[in-house]
């Protein structure tokens, strides 16, 4: 039996606005620039994947993982942060996807705690565009961990800040490396997006429109 629930812990990009999009079409012009095309089923294994790690996945793919120095690496993560900035300039409170805000109002009016679990070094920025960065009680960033993604320490640094055990946490995800760090946390994970995918989430719902929080509570308490 789980213990009782204390705190909800969100994922940031593909979970409370479609960032996720956009790192896809940053990474993906860079790829074209580099000659390494690739598709959206190969870019479900950069989601939750630092910016680093995207980038080695990517020219392994490309077969040109020893074609760079380390300061050229760095400058190609450069590049692709520059697209991502880019695109995400202009977003607004109206790009939180739906049911996120309904479900957030539900969580704090049933008092329990709000994390938020991103891997992204744009974190902050988004979440202040979002205009949502004083609803979470703590946000663990790329700044504040040394291991991303699907490590579990995230999470656990999220629950430990929250002051909360991690089997009375409940984590929220759209990509299987985000899935894989809240299972192995210890935690209840939900996953937004394809069952097959996600498939070591608990429970799996299409889309965030599709949340239900009378549900997730019910399945937590029962695991
Ligand atoms: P940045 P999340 C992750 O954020 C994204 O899913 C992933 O695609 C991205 O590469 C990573 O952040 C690093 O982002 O380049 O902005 O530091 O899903 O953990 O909120
Ligand atoms: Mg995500």
């Amino acid at each position: 039996m789980s213990k009782p629930l204390q705190a909800f812990i969100f994922d940031l990009d593909g979970v409370i606005t479609d960032t996720a999009e956009y790192h896809y079409l940053a990474w993906k012009k860079l790829g074209e620039e580099l000659g390494i095309p690739f598709t959206r089923e190969f870019n479900e294994e950069l989601k939750g994947v630092s910016r680093m790690d995207s980038l080695e996945k990517i020219l392994t793919l490309g077969n040109r993982q020893n074609d760079f120095s380390q300061d050229e690496k760095e400058a190609l993560a450069t590049k692709k942060n520059e697209h991502y900035v880019q695109l995400i300039a202009n977003i607004t409170p109206k790009d939180i996807l739906p049911g996120i805000k309904e479900l957030l109002a539900e969580v704090k009016a049933a008092g329990y705690k709000l994390g938020l679990a991103s891997v992204s070094k744009n974190a902050f920025a988004v979440m202040e565009s979002l205009e949502l960065k004083s609803e979470f009680d703590v946000i663990v960033d790329a700044a504040t961990i040394v291991r991303g993604k699907p490590d579990p320490e995230i999470f656990l640094t999220a629950a430990k800040l929250l002051n909360v055990d991690a089997n009375a946490c409940i984590g929220i995800e759209d990509a299987a490396a985000g899935v894989d760090s809240i299972k192995d946390a210890g935690m209840f994970a939900v996953g937004v997006g394809s069952a097959e995918t996600l498939a070591k989430a608990d429970l799996v719902y299409p889309s965030t429109d599709k949340l239900s929080f009378g549900e997730i509570v019910k399945m937590h308490q029962e695991k």
